[in-house]
């Protein structure tokens, strides 16, 4: 496997779990080897020459693709940050289930693929489906559940066909790596990463709403007040975190830049606003980059502290929606979508 430990923080072996380290995230786009990785199973190695993605369920014609037919469809490339649902888990109080990813269940990558909605137009959409179940080639054992089963999302039919959700088969300009998914996995720009299942091999159009494992008993917002109210995940919500200074750093007195990202899935940011006395005033930061449909977006501040001493930095994104970070986000039992203001703790020597 090609890791660089320096550049990601391992959470577990296997699975394979790893985060980037914030302050790898230099550029627009997270080079592969510093990008996060979030899988539930053993990661499968297939042979492109002999796997096949199956298309069937309520359709006209059941296609078996190979990877040379998919690489032979329309191209389209686009930037696309992907962050885990489970990202900043542990900045719940009290502690949430699941993986304890920090900061860096999120990355940004060029993906290339070939929309879904020429596949499905290719196999025809029966009259009446509501819903396209993406299964991947993993497998292993969960909780609740009889097993090995595999990963299993659905995704409504408008998303589905939506022309930039692809089917990508290189990421960064290169060919995907079997840790991202290879040879060919779903990209679900916007939406959480758990939408975009690696290793694809079976596409089923349906005319029912999809009850899996991963689709019901997980990437569900729960309400803790009552069980029964649940919404399923999508959408990334507006978030933005420090690249630099990391937490707990000292610094000299004098200029600094604070730098960071902000991205959403649903609507471009518009504006971050930055607090170095706690949360009391904000100030707009600028942005180094421009803004793309997708991708997240740096940010720059420029700061010359008064006195020596403890200062607690926030920065808090918006987007065009006017949707914004909350101070607090809401507690759920499995720990999901927490996008609150993050507070970085410096002091100036
Ligand atoms: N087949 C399959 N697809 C999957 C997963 C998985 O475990 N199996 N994990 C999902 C989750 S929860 C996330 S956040 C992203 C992570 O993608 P990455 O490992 O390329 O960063 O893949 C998604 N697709
Ligand atoms: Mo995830």
């Amino acid at each position: 496997m090609a890791q660089t430990p320096s550049r990601l923080d391992i959470l577990s072996q296997e699975p394979y779990n790893a985060e980037t380290v914030l302050a790898e995230h230099t550029g627009v786009i997270t080079p592969t080897s510093a990008f996060y990785k979030r899988n539930h199973f053993p990661i499968p190695h297939l042979d492109p020459s002999t796997w096949m993605l199956t298309v069937d369920g309520e359709v006209e014609h059941s296609l078996a693709l190979s990877y040379d037919e998919i690489l032979s469809l329309p191209r389209r490339t686009l930037s696309a940050t992907l962050e885990c649902a489970g990202n900043a888990r542990v900045s719940f109080d009290p502690p949430a289930q699941g993986e304890p990813w920090k900061y860096g269940a999120v990355s940004t990558a060029e993906w290339t693929g070939t929309p879904l909605a020429g596949v499905l137009s290719a196999a025809g959409l029966r009259d009446g489906v509501w819903e396209i179940i993406f299964e991947g080639a993993d497998r292993g054992a969960v909780a609740d559940r009889d097993g090995p089963i595999a990963f299993e999302r659905s995704l409504p039919l408008e998303r589905a066909l939506h022309p930039d959700t692809l089917l990508v088969y290189a990421m960064n300009g290169e060919r995907l790596s079997p840790e991202h998914g290879a040879p060919i996995r779903l990209i679900v720009p916007g939406w959480y990463g758990m939408a975009s299942v690696k290793w694809l091999a079976h596409i089923r159009a349906s005319s029912e709403a999809f009850r899996g494992f991963f689709q019901w008993d997980r990437y569900m917002m729960v309400d803790p007040a009552d069980e029964s109210r649940r919404e399923p995940l999508a959408m990334i919500r507006v978030r933005s975190i420090f690249t630099e200074p990391v937490d707990g750093s000292s610094l000299s007195r004098g200029r600094h830049h604070l730098r960071g990202l902000a991205w959403s899935g649903s609507a471009p940011v518009e504006r971050v606003d930055i607090s170095t006395d706690a949360g009391e005033s904000w100030l707009p930061a600028y942005f180094t980059s421009r803004a793309q449909p997708y991708a997240w977006r740096h940010w720059e501040y420029s700061w010359e502290p008064d006195t020596t001493g403890p200062y607690t930095l926030q920065s808090r994104a918006t987007d065009v929606h006017g949707d914004t970070q909350p101070v607090q986000a809401n507690w759920n039992r499995l720990g999901y979508a927490n996008n609150a203001i993050v507070a970085v703790d410096v002091t100036v020597v």
